[in-house]
């Protein structure tokens, strides 16, 4: 009788890769000192059981942030009637797996409901609408969020205010209030403002700085910037603009984080496609791990199943570290070896072994050795990558990134 180890009888199954890569994205990102590595995530998903066992993964995912369901349309549909049921279940499965919650979002020009966008406002009506949506919101999840973001995306891309309602009505006026109302009804939660297209140097980041500096000089509290990047494979900042476009902010006495983190393609993807996604993935990552003030990094969303880059850009997608079927793409590598962890197959040697009994059946080809062979999906190269180099019969080394080859 051959004994098998779990993880050749993994293998066997064909489902090691996905758990050989080292420690998982937070615990690598903890042990460097980040606060988390974590994801969006949406209610309707979490009808996914396999989604879900994934996102329950504390190894990977020790944040998560509610995509949308603790947004105005969704809490408050109708005026001072809050809605919490969606959030709530969101907040509750963070507080089960001991996640951390990042919440999203208190004002945005976005998926606001009609009584909001069709109503009649003054300056006066219109702040007390906003004071009592914060309030209410902020002090139903006091205690369980680590950070809101209180305001979301009011930039242009030329670093002027957006023309929207808050700004039409209120003037600039209406980030401070927003934010000394959020300060009031939870002192101690960490209050972000949100925006994409800042994650590099140009007019709109040093908008954002002049948001905290504008806050900071209405005497309110600002505690993070959240840069968004939504980025587009082949074409993200260097990670040395993205490290000293984070400082910029830092020298402001706040911390920083990557709040939505992807990078889409045109599909289909390619090979070539998949490594420079996996290379953009690490140059953002490790520009948080160069940046003492950058408490971690939020995928929006882990699988290219649930994304929302291919209903919102036509042709795009692939932007996540998984693909639709849940396989890790050279992505999850590149953001792992950012983090410093290791991407080495956690086979051993050990398990083929016929022991004591009878058999002399040798099973080894099923899996990883030092000298050997590696097996269907297993590692077989790769930048200090010290395991086979040679696959099984039937199986290509197939190059995936500079780190990672697999045997396909
Ligand atoms: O992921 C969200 C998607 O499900 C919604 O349809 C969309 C509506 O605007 O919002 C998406 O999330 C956005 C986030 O709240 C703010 N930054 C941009 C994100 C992607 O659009």
């Amino acid at each position: 009788m051959v004994h098998l180890s779990a993880s050749s009888l993994l293998l066997a199954a064909g489902i090691l890769p996905n758990l050989a890569l080292g420690a998982g994205l937070d615990t690598a990102a903890v042990a460097l000192g980040k606060l988390y590595f974590g994801t969006a995530t949406d209610n309707p998903e979490l009808t996914d059981t396999a989604y879900v066992t994934q996102l329950n993964n504390t190894n990977d995912f020790g944040q998560i942030t509610p995509g949308n369901s603790q947004k105005w349309d969704a809490t408050e549909p109708t005026q001072n009637t809050f809605t919490f049921t969606n959030g709530d279940t969101i907040a509750k499965l963070a507080e089960a797996n001991g996640q951390k919650l990042r919440c999203h979002n208190l004002v945005w020009h976005n998926q606001l409901p009609s009584w909001v966008t069709s109503g009649t406002w003054t300056n006066a009506t219109l702040v007390a609408a906003l004071k009592n949506h914060i309030t209410n919101v902020v002090t139903h999840y006091k205690g369980q969020c680590y950070a809101w973001d209180v305001v979301n995306e009011a930039l242009n891309e030329d670093g002027t205010y957006r023309t929207s309602l808050w700004y039409e009505t209120i003037g600039e006026a209406y980030l401070p209030i927003a934010f000394a109302t959020a300060a009031a009804a939870d002192p101690d939660v960490k209050l972000y403002y949100n925006d994409y297209n800042i994650e590099y140097s140009g007019s709109k980041a040093t908008a954002a700085a002049n948001i905290v500096k504008l806050i900071q000089s209405y005497g309110v509290k600002i505690d993070g910037v959240g840069l968004q990047a939504h980025f587009i494979v082949g074409s993200t900042p260097s990670k040395s603009n993205q490290a000293s476009t984070m400082a910029t902010y830092t020298a402001l006495g706040v911390e920083v984080a990557i709040t939505e983190l992807d990078i889409r393609m045109t599909l289909p993807s390619t090979d070539a496609l998949l490594a420079q996604q996996s290379t953009d993935y690490s140059n953002t990552v490790g520009a948080c791990v160069e940046t003492e003030g950058c408490v971690g990094v939020t995928i929006w969303d882990w699988t290219d199943k649930y994304s929302w880059v291919p209903s919102t850009f036509s042709g795009q997608g692939a932007a996540c570290p998984w693909d639709e079927n849940y396989a890790k793409k050279p992505a999850y590598t590149g953001i792992l070896t950012a983090l410093g962890g290791t991407a080495t197959a956690t086979s051993t040697t050990t398990s083929a072994t016929g022991g004591s009994t009878t058999s002399t059946t040798t099973t080894s080809s099923s899996t990883s050795t030092s000298t050997g062979v590696a097996a269907h999906w297993g590692q077989c190269g790769g930048s200090g990558w010290t395991g086979p180099t040679v696959c099984a019969t039937g199986y290509t080394c197939t190059y995936s990134n500079a780190w990672y080859s697999q045997c396909l």
